[in-house]
Order: C-alpha cells, then structure tokens, then sequence
C-alpha cells in the first residue's frame, strides 16, 4: 500500500570519494615510533572526517564471513520466523526489528530489518534465538556473535589507546573508565533487502551515532554514506577494510577534536546488503571528564566537564520521543 512506501526522495547517492585508510600493522607489531606516527594520522584523520577506513586490522576475514553467514541465515529466514526474534518491549535494544518504526533516524519510512543485542555475554537472546532456530544453531549463531564481537572489542580498544596518544593524553585516558568490563556495548546487524523504489527510500536516514566509537563492515554490496562539505561520499566497499567512525560521545570527550559525523544507508534495487556494526560505549555509570589538556584559550570547553553515557543516552531518549531525533545537542 502507498503508506507503506518510504518518503525520502534523493537522487544523489552516485558520488565516489575515497575515505583516508590508515594502516594499523605498526601499532599491532608495537615499534613505538611507527605507533606514534600512526596514532597521530589517525587522530588528525578523526579531526577533520570523523570517519576512516583501517586495515591491517587484526579481525580475521575468516570470522568476519563466519558472522556475516549467520546473519544472512537469519534475514533470510520468512518474517513470521524472524520475529519469534523480537525481544518483549522491556528491553528495546535486544532482538529483531529494533529501531524500524516509521520516523526512526529521519527516514521516513526506513528499507531495513535489524537484529540487535549486547553481547557479553549475549545471553538476552537465547531465549528468543531458540524459537527461531533450532537449538544447535542457536547456539551457533550466538557463540559467532560473542566471538566475532570480542575481536571487535580488542581492536576497538586499541583504537581508543591510539586516540589518545595521537591527542598527546594519557594512552588510557578513553579505556580506563571501561574498568576492565567491557561497557554498554551493544552488536547490530542491519540487512536491506532490494528495493524497488530505491531512489524514494533509505534504508537508515541520516544520523550521528550517539555512542563513543563504532565499527562498521559492510558487505560487498555498498551503501553507507558520509557527509562531508555537504556532499554524501558513498564508501566503496573493501573487502579487508573496517569502516571506524567518532560518535558524539567521543566528540565530547575530546572537546570536539574528533568530529561526530552524519551518516546515512541508502538501498539499490537488485542487491540485498547486509552491515554489521559494533558500537563501543563505556560502563553506564563512569565518569567521562573532558581532559583538561584539550582545554585551551584557542579550544574553550565546548561541552559538559564531566558527564555520564547513562546521562547523555537520557538525555538522547528525551530529545527522540520529543521527536527532536537522534542528534547530539551540541550544547551536552
Ligand atoms: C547504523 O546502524 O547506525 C548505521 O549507520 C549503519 C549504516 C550502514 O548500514 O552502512
């Protein structure tokens, strides 16, 4: 039906523009000049895009395939299946169909289904995760999101200790709140089915992410933009690249050196395309302190001294059921 359609209408979603790509084999083999030299690439690269590409990694192709397998086993699957994976409201960011209600990040109405959790451990889904498949494959499919997220997480601490060094602060500054837990981090997987009309939908509109850092790999087919100048820059997709992105989260905590940038997923109309992100935040309740380092006469506080991610994920929830979206108040 004709209310069903999305309302986004663009036609600009064929502009090619290469995102910088730091290599980050140095940091991995740990020669400290190498380090420095990449931790201050990266950080100069955060300032100015808000969004890199990296490789040389350390997360095998091996067990990025693996996790891609389970998720497509699971999109594939009829809808009636799939949402047996709907977790009861009480906890909206677990299971199917998280965040594809009309309005959701300005898409009007967005060309995507969602499977979301925490993961560490992932224990929320099980129950719904074993009405939708059959025990063993269940626990396959939850065994391969806890491993493949625990590789995310590795890395993205590694890129939080980089940060830091590049900014010239205290390597631990952005991973000593984390206490050794591994945060409020949360898995998604996002899969938009082909769609006919693709020029009058997105699959996700734009948006900033609200948490700290985000990891993102997309499959061979592209979609995701980013917004730079006013441009959308659509980032091709490699298959030995991760996409890594500041969320405005970060952009506080740095007192806006790195850049929380908007995004957005458009869809095409004869290839399904499947993304799997992993959104890195800090314990609900640990202090994040702008360093007073990155306090300056020429770079005054621009944000909150100190806040909390339960406070600002507060503050998030009020400004989106007041239907204000997703975006950061930039006066947090
Ligand atoms: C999100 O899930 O917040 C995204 O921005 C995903 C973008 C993509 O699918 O490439």
């Amino acid at each position: 039906p004709k209310d069903q359609w999305p309302s986004v209408p663009h036609d600009d979603f064929h502009l090619a523009q290469e995102l910088p790509c730091v290599d980050l084999s140095d940091f991995r083999t740990g020669d400290a000049e190498q380090r420095q030299k990449t931790a201050e690439v990266l950080a100069k690269t955060f300032s100015e895009w808000g969004f890199v590409l990296v490789t040389n990694h350390g997360v095998s192709a091996e067990i990025i395939k693996r996790m891609q397998n389970q998720a497509l086993k699971f999109f594939e699957m009829p809808l009636e299946q799939k949402e047996k994976g709907v977790v009861p409201s009480s906890s909206k960011y677990e299971g199917f169909g998280y965040g594809v209600e009309s309005g959701f990040y300005y898409a009007g109405k967005p060309w995507i289904d969602r499977f979301q959790c925490r993961w560490s451990p992932a224990c929320e889904i099980r129950e719904p995760m074993e009405k939708v498949f059959c025990p063993s494959d269940a626990e396959e499919f939850i065994n391969t999101i806890e491993v493949y997220n625990s590789r995310l997480d590795k890395l993205a601490r590694k890129i939080l200790e980089l940060c830091a060094i590049g900014l010239g602060i205290a390597e631990d500054t952005f991973t000593k709140p984390f206490g050794g837990t591994a945060g409020d981090c949360i898995a998604r997987m996002n899969y938009y089915p082909p769609c006919p009309l693709s020029s009058l939908t997105l699959g996700l509109g734009a948006h900033t992410d609200p948490n700290l850092l985000t990891i993102l790999s997309q499959c061979e087919v592209g979609g995701l933009q980013v917004l730079r100048n006013d441009t959308w820059i659509s980032v091709q997709p490699k298959p030995d690249m991760l996409i890594v992105n500041i969320g405005d989260t970060f952009e506080a905590w740095t007192n806006g050196r790195f850049r929380s940038v908007e995004h957005r997923a458009v869809v095409n109309e004869s290839a399904a395309r499947l993304s799997m992100v992993y959104f890195a935040s800090p314990p609900m309740k640990a202090a994040i302190e702008i360093p007073g380092q990155l306090i300056t006469a020429n770079d005054p506080l621009k944000f909150r001294p100190s806040f909390t991610w339960e406070e600002y994920k507060g503050h998030l929830l009020q400004r989106h059921a007041a239907g204000n979206g997703v975006k950061m108040s930039k006066q947090w």
